[in-house]
């Protein structure tokens, strides 16, 4: 008898299962009530009473091990096949994974909408232009270093065919189409043929902004600016102008607003000037308002340009302009709650 129970230990200990349905079966052969256990507890009433105590014990022990290996092999199908099977309608329901803005586009809404409170709208133009709307309207000199192949991007070589480097040529077709008062601003993607590093892209993104009526002035274009940097940076954002040049703007100016960062203490971000560098801008040349059919005579006009890129790292402390372009959605899913 302790022979037998041995054997069918040895037995059960190497069962296994591929199914919930393999593993009944198996619970049936063994533990059911004609099952091959049961028969050993039939059996063992004919055992001779000195070693019932020494078989009972060793029956027991096998009922024991053979329900609870048996069990085991069920529960790991019970997993598996629960889940497929059953819902639990009580479950809240799977989020949606929630699209955001891209930050290049989050900055310049908001650069539109402070300007559109001033009056400005909106203009948009080709990324494909000519040698004029360029170049010679806005009164670069014919040997101009940004007319260089090493600047521009021409297509297929055509002169007189390139991708825009800026989107003062939008200005320029609403001044040729339009008399003043003009008031717009112009954002867009433009080309430069330059080496990409963390703070340089040959594609990036540009506001540009253009004012041209009677009497306009520099004081004007003070007051537009420091309006906008207050609005864009927040009311105790002072600016600085320094003076510059660009060909189609006279004079000419650098506009820096005080460091957002550290109040104009002195930081890592402002390099410890207290200063953060924006845009340029300046009054329109005359010889521009002339290009454009507006008569310098009797208008003046004030432009501004700046980088979105540019605007947008300070603001969000991005540190490698590659990152607008990657579309890593690490990067952007930061954004979410951005408006
Ligand atoms: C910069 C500087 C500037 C302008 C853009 C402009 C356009 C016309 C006439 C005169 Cl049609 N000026 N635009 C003026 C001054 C500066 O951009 O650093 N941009 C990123």
């Amino acid at each position: 008898m302790l022979d037998k129970i041995a054997a069918l230990q040895d037995e059960i200990r190497k069962l296994t299962a591929e199914n919930a349905a393999q593993a009944e079966e198996l619970r049936i052969k063994y533990l059911s009530k004609k099952g091959l256990v049961s028969v050993l507890f039939d059996e063992f009433k004919q055992v001779a009473p000195p070693k019932k105590k020494a078989v009972g014990m060793a029956l027991n022990q096998l009922k024991n091990e053979a329900q609870s290996s048996i069990q085991a092999l069920k529960e790991q199908f019970e997993n598996s096949e629960t889940k497929s099977t059953q819902v639990d309608l009580s479950a809240p329901g799977s989020s949606f994974a929630l699209g955001s803005r891209h930050p290049l586009s989050l900055v310049r809404n908001q650069i539109v909408d402070i300007f559109a409170r001033l009056g400005f709208t909106v203009a948009e133009g080709p990324e494909i232009e000519d040698d004029w709307h360029v170049f010679s309207a806005l009164n670069f000199p014919p040997e101009h270093p940004a007319r260089d192949m090493q600047d521009t991007f021409f297509i297929n070589k055509d002169p007189d065919v390139l991708l825009r480097t800026h989107t003062s040529s939008v200005q320029v077709r609403v001044m040729e189409q339009q008399q003043p008062p003009i008031r717009a601003i112009f954002p867009g993607r433009v080309f430069r043929n330059e080496a990409i590093s963390a703070r340089a892209h040959c594609i990036f993104h540009q506001v540009e902004g253009l004012y041209v009526a009677e009497d306009v002035s520099f004081a004007d274009l003070k007051q537009t600016l420091l309006y906008f940097a207050r609005e864009f940076f927040g009311e105790n954002t002072d600016i600085r102008l320094r003076p510059s040049y660009f060909p189609f703007t006279e004079p000419s100016a650098e506009m820096d607003v005080s460091c957002s960062i550290c109040g104009g203490e002195g930081c890592n971000v402002c390099k410890h000037t207290g200063w953060l560098e924006i845009m340029g801008c300046g009054m329109v040349d005359p010889n521009v308002l002339d290009a454009c059919g507006i008569d310098s005579n009797k208008y003046s006009g004030f432009a501004f340009g700046m980088g979105i890129e540019r605007i947008a790292m300070l603001k969000y402390q991005v540190k490698d302009i590659r990152l607008f372009f990657e579309n890593d959605v690490r990067f952007l899913e930061q954004f979410t709650a951005a408006e």
